[in-house]
């Protein structure tokens, strides 16, 4: 097996457990989103100053059941889709609302396994964003630029999620994208997970 081979079998198994949706929501189902997620965010204020924590310049919230018919109609969109057949664990019921401000970011990390199952999925709003990922053994080998355009949705499985740390950059790195300059400015996502396994909440 030769150098080639080892990088090709890498490529494949990150195809085949990180996938991006572009457009997965309308311009009118963005703004009922983000018109309900207003609401539940109004009193909170943006945290700077942690600086050991994972994320920065955010307001974070979570929502159980939308108000809005519509937007509990898109999201049974997303969940079929996300959750759709390796979902190794029940859907978690409530998503996790994660307000980064222009200038916020998310830090590389992978998601605890003690709290979140086999699959992540976000759903981009508001702005573009580059998310990098990294192999957490070979960071400077191995690592994506991905780009995830306003309006679409992210699916991140299996070796993705357990062997890739990810992070959200707080510019859109224009130099990786030359062809199209990114602008960072706010933006809310929504993150869909599902139940770790019993014997990992253990
Ligand atoms: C996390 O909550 O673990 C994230 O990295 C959030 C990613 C996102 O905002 O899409």
């Amino acid at each position: 097996i030769n150098t080639k081979n080892v990088v090709d079998i890498k490529r494949q198994q990150f195809d085949s457990s990180f996938t991006i949706i572009p457009d997965i929501v309308s311009v009118d189902e963005e703004s009922q989103l983000i018109n309900e997620i207003e609401k539940s965010l109004k009193r909170l204020r943006y945290q700077h100053d942690h600086w050991d924590d994972a994320i920065h310049g955010y307001r974070e919230t979570e929502i159980m059941t939308w108000k809005d018919q519509n937007n509990t109609n898109v999201m049974q969109r997303l969940r079929n889709r996300v959750f759709a057949d390796e979902s190794i664990t029940e859907q978690m019921k409530r998503v996790h609302i994660l307000d980064l401000c222009d200038n916020g970011y998310v830090k590389p990390h992978i998601d605890s396994i003690r709290f979140c199952g086999n699959i992540i999925a976000g759903l981009s709003l508001l702005s573009d964003s580059v998310m990098r990922l990294a192999d957490e053994k070979f960071p400077d080998i191995y690592a994506v630029y991905a780009l995830l355009p306003r309006r679409s949705l992210y699916i991140m499985k299996d070796s993705v999620r357990y062997q890739y740390t990810h992070e959200i950059l707080s510019d859109g790195a224009p130099s990786v994208f030359s062809d199209k300059q990114i602008v960072r400015k706010r933006r809310v996502s929504i993150v869909m997970r599902n139940e770790p396994p019993v014997e990992a909440m253990k």
